[in-house]
C-alpha cells in the first residue's frame, strides 16, 4: 500500500484527488492545508475507507513544514507519492498595477512552498530510491495571457521545477511528472478575486469548465501506471478551452 501526501487537499483538486484515492483504497493518505476544520472534516470523512492523517500548514513556512513532516507517525513516514497542488492566483492586474503582496503570495506559495514541501520528501525518496512526484502546474506554466504575469511565471516555474527534478532524480529511480490543467471550476478564481464569488462564478459561466474530479481521475491514473512508465507532462483542457485565451462559449 502506497502512502500519498497532497498538499492542497482542503478544497478543488486536491480535495477531490483525496477523495478518488479514498475511493480506490490502494493508498495511505496525509491531506494537507492550513484549514484545520477542513482537514478535520475530510479525515472523518475518508476514515471509513482509507488510513488517513492529516498535516496543517502553511507552505511559505519553512519551519512548519519541516516540523509538520517531522510530525508524521512512523505509519505515515515513508511517503512514496508527493502530489504538489497546493497554489493559487492573487489577483488578475495589469503588471504596472500588480499588488506587491499578491507578488510574494504567488512566488512564496506556489513556487517556494512546492520546493520546501519537495525537498525533505525527496530525502527519503532517495534513501529508498523510488518515489512518484506529481507537481500540478497550469496552462498558465505553458504560456502567458493578459494581466496573468505573476501567476505564469509561478507556474513557469513549476514547469522548470518539474523538469529539473526529473533530470536531477533520474539516477534515483524516482518519477517525476506535470499535470498542467485549463480552466477548472474550483475555489480557484474566488481567491484570485479575494472572495468576490459573483466575479469568480462568471469565469465558468458559458461553456463547460473542468471539474476537480477530472482532474483527480488523472492524477490517479498518472500514480497507478506500472513503475516503468512516467507520464512527464500533460495538459488537460475543457473542450471548450483552445487556449490560455480562446473559449468557446455556448449560445444561451
Ligand atoms: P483551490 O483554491 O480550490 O485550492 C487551493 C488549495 O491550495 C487549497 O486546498 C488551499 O488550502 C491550498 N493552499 C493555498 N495556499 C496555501 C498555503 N499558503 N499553504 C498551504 N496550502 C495552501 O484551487 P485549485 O484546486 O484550483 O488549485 C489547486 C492547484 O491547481 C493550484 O496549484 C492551482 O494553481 C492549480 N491549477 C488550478 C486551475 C484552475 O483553473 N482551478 C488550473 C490550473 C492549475 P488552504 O487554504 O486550506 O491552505
Ligand atoms: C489556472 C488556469 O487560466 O486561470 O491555472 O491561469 S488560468
Amino acid at each position: 500500500m502506497k502512502t500519498v501526501l497532497i498538499t492542497g487537499a482542503t478544497s478543488g483538486i486536491g480535495l477531490a484527488t483525496a477523495k478518488k484515492l479514498a475511493d480506490e483504497g490502494d493508498y495511505k493518505l496525509i491531506v494537507c492545508g492550513r484549514r484545520e476544520k477542513r482537514l478535520s472534516k475530510l479525515v472523518k470523512q475518508l476514515s471509513a475507507k482509507v488510513k488517513i492523517t492529516s498535516l496543517n500548514f502553511d507552505v511559505r513556512n519553512k519551519q512548519a513544514v519541516i516540523l509538520a513532516l517531522d510530525s508524521l507517525d512512523d505509519e505515515f513516514k515513508a511517503i512514496d507519492i508527493l502530489i504538489n497542488n497546493a497554489g493559487n492566483a492573487h489577483g488578475l492586474d495589469s503588471i504596472q498595477d500588480g499588488s506587491l503582496d499578491d507578488w510574494d503570495a504567488m512566488i512564496d506559495i506556489n513556487v517556494k512552498g512546492l520546493l520546501y514541501v519537495s525537498q525533505p520528501i525527496i530525502k527519503t525518496m532517495i534513501e529508498k530510491q523510488s518515489g512518484h512526484i506529481i507537481n500540478i502546474g497550469s496552462t498558465a506554466g505553458k504560456e502567458v495571457y493578459p494581466k496573468g504575469n505573476v501567476y505564469c511565471a509561478s507556474k513557469h516555474a513549476v514547469d522548470a521545477l518539474n523538469k529539473a527534478m526529473r533530470m536531477d532524480l533520474n539516477d534515483y529511480g524516482i518519477r517525476v511528472g506535470a499535470i498542467n490543467p485549463g480552466l477548472v471550476e474550483t475555489e480557484f478564481s474566488e481567491v484570485r478575486f479575494k472572495g468576490d464569488t459573483e466575479k469568480a462564478s462568471n469565469v465558468y459561466k458559458g461553456y463547460q469548465a473542468l471539474k476537480p474530479d477530472d482532474i483527480a481521475d488523472i492524477i490517479h491514473f498518472c500514480i497507478s501506471r506500472p513503475y516503468h512508465v512516467n507520464i512527464a507532462d500533460l495538459i488537460v483542457l475543457p473542450t471548450a478551452q483552445a487556449s490560455s485565451t480562446m473559449l468557446k462559449m455556448e449560445l444561451t
